[in-house]
């Protein structure tokens, strides 16, 4: 698993002079995207960095094996390598380059977690590290994964079902959407506490759905993949999996899921809503205003630039388990 980016030989301050010392760092920053013009040293996140790339050992994040049911429909598609899975990521929390969340996400405290569970239902719950694992038998789902950037995967998933945990709680009669939030610590997650890192966008991420959409047997709630607990990068250790839905509205890291009344603010919609829709539904038909839907490059075992475009399904192919929920509705007025 590559995670190391560098080797300690080469930020040993005792054989460098400092000022060695501090060019060193700042190419190594600029190469990772933290110095732009304009950027200081000085900055807070940066300084974080440079300390994180100053540890003689990065600390390796540890995955466990899961014990789990197989999915009977895996050996039908052909799965993404799992190093691609895990070093190809958005996580903005973690930097918005896509190699940045495995860099820098591998000191990131997943237990003990809390997941709170509340709202408009008349049971709230909450869930420390080992529930999640727990609370229900753990099986395999192998989903494709469609970016609204017009990239795929196939991943093998391991959770459970949200409407499981949705009925633990008993929703009342005023709980019409879902709303999800990433954890905030901007001392664990830099993109958090530099815009720029960050990729500009508010946090914590916020994420929503509607009540028949988290009900859908379709809709995971995620802890593993490839057979053991998911690394930081991939959202540990709990995330959401909507298969037919832009990867965006897989929120990742999840420590809030609220019943309300309301059609929730959702990152991504509120900071671009041309762009991004409350629903998101995979749509060949509906291009992004500045890119077309209708292809998409699925990441296989092939380089992770090489050719392989294919056609963009409707709902990412599963239509037959969801278009129901969007009878009559005009999907390129809500998409
Ligand atoms: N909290 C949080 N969740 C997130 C994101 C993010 O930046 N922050 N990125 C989303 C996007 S755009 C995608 S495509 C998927 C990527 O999941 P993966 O890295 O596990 O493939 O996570 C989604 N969940
Ligand atoms: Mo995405």
């Amino acid at each position: 698993m590559l995670i190391k980016t560098l080797k300690s030989s080469d930020l040993k301050e005792s054989d460098i002079t400092p000022e060695n010392v501090y060019m060193n760092r700042r190419e190594l920053l600029k190469g990772m995207g933290f110095l732009g013009a304009g950027v200081l040293l000085t900055n807070s996140a940066s300084a974080k960095a440079i300390d994180w790339f100053n540890k003689d050992e990065v600390a390796q994040f540890k995955t466990t094996p899961l014990k789990y049911k197989t999915d009977a429909n895996a050996d039908k598609l052909i799965l993404t390598p799992e190093h691609k899975v895990i070093s190809h990521n958005n996580f903005y929390e973690f930097g918005a380059q896509k190699h940045q969340p495995a860099e820098l996400s591998q000191g990131f405290k997943v237990n003990p977690w809390q997941l709170t569970i509340g709202g408009e239902c008349d049971k709230p719950l909450t869930l420390d590290y080992d529930d999640l694992f727990k609370i229900f038998p753990l099986r395999e789902e192998v989903r494709r994964e469609r970016c609204v950037e017009a990239w795929s995967m196939v991943v093998p998933w391991i959770g459970f079902s949200l409407a499981d945990l949705l009925k633990k709680v008993s929703p009342n009669s005023s709980a019409k959407y879902v709303v999800f939030e990433t954890l905030h610590d901007p001392e664990q997650m830099p993109g958090q506490a530099d815009r720029r890192l960050g990729g500009g966008i508010a946090y914590p991420y916020v994420e929503g759905l509607r009540i028949d959409e988290a009900m859908n047997p379709l809709t995971l709630m995620s802890v593993g993949l490839y057979g053991k607990t998911l690394p930081p990068q991939n959202g540990a250790p709990i995330r959401l999996v909507v298969p037919w839905k832009y990867g965006f509205k897989s929120i990742k890291s999840i420590v809030s899921i609220k019943l309300v009344s309301e059609q929730p603010q959702t990152t991504w919609h509120k900071l671009a809503p041309r762009e991004y829709g409350f629903y998101a539904n995979v749509n060949p038909n509906h291009d992004h205003p500045r890119w077309s839907q209708a292809s998409e490059r699925r990441i296989t075992s092939g380089g992770l630039f090489s050719r392989n475009r294919i056609e963009t399904l409707p709902f990412n192919g599963y239509g037959e388990e969801v278009a129901d929920m969007y009878k009559g509705m005009n999907l390129n007025k809500y998409y």
